[in-house]
């Protein structure tokens, strides 16, 4: 080896041991524990929903009973991806609307606002939490503002669909 690779050889081997220690400084502080609030892995919870936020699209009404405006049917099968999961994919219904979620597969779904689970606003406009096999919930659009949004599954967010308020 002459002395040029030799230069370069410990140059590398330096630069790994500059790395080593930098790395060992920076991440050795990070694992969360108690009291240290500074991990970058922290994330602070997103807020609470209001009360009156919550209240306004949880089911009060009994899905048997109430008369509902719309029905939205999740599907037999729909918790395997690439099945047909929503029916209609696309939901318009006026605002004030009362919607009937029904859920036809013996598996549990929700119909909750959001692009997915990292979405910030998810679940902020409208959830129906978890829909148990063959059982239905309703969803109130009374206090959701016309517009259209996008839902998923937050058991299966590759379940999604699109609902329209008039
Ligand atoms: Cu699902």
């Amino acid at each position: 080896m002459g002395l040029n690779e030799k230069i370069i050889f410990l140059g590398i081997l330096g630069v790994g041991a500059i790395v080593g220690v930098i790395s060992y400084t920076i991440f050795s502080d990070l694992p969360p524990t108690p009291g240290n609030t500074k991990s970058i892995y922290r994330q602070d919870l997103p807020p609470q929903p209001t009360a009156q936020a919550s209240s306004s699209t949880e089911s009060k009404v009994d899905p048997a009973t109430v008369k509902a405006d719309a029905t939205l049917t999740i599907l037999e099968g729909a918790s395997t991806q690439g099945n047909p999961d929503y029916d209609p994919k696309e939901l318009t219904v006026k605002k004030g609307n009362v919607i009937k979620v029904e859920n036809l597969d013996p598996i549990p779904h929700t119909v909750t606002n959001g692009a997915g689970p990292n979405d910030q606003n998810s679940a902020k406009i409208f959830d129906t939490s978890l829909i148990m096999g063959g059982e239905s919930a309703i969803l109130q659009t009374e206090e959701i503002n016309a517009g259209e949004y996008a839902y998923y599954c937050t058991v299966h967010p590759y379940m999604t669909g699109t609902l329209k308020i008039e």
